[in-house]
């Protein structure tokens, strides 16, 4: 399982050159350092994995959420701005963001009106 996810991860790497690889990047050397936090999703019907769970991230911290769903769907991050990511029906790899004011941001469906999770993002 994990190393289905690991070639999994890869493959998407490989395919959005953009956000991956980037260490010798002039950024702002913020969350340069951080390792990616990879958030494994599961909705199914009615159901959300994980239920408004926190999380913590730093922030710059890269955040991949991986979503494995019986339909297709979007995810709404309450972010600054304001993020919505759609899903399709299998397994999806959301592009990897960051968030870099702390607090508490919200992962949420509206569809299914449910907090996925809760990023706790601290400095
Ligand atoms: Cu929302």
């Amino acid at each position: 399982m994990r190393r289905a996810l690991a070639v999994l991860t890869l493959v998407v790497c490989a395919a959005a050159l953009a956000g991956c690889g980037d260490d010798d990047s002039s950024g702002s050397g913020d969350g340069k350092d951080l390792a990616k936090k990879t958030i494994q999703v599961t909705i199914e019907g009615d159901d959300v994995t994980p239920n408004g769970d926190r999380v913590e991230v730093k922030t710059g911290q890269p955040i991949e959420l991986v979503v494995q769903a019986d339909a297709a769907g979007e995810i709404h991050v309450h972010s600054d701005p304001e993020k919505e990511l759609e899903y399709a029906a299998g397994t999806t790899t959301l592009p990897t963001f960051t968030i870099d004011k702390p607090g508490i941001v919200e992962v949420e469906s509206h569809a299914l009106e449910k907090t996925i999770v809760q990023l706790e993002v601290k400095k």
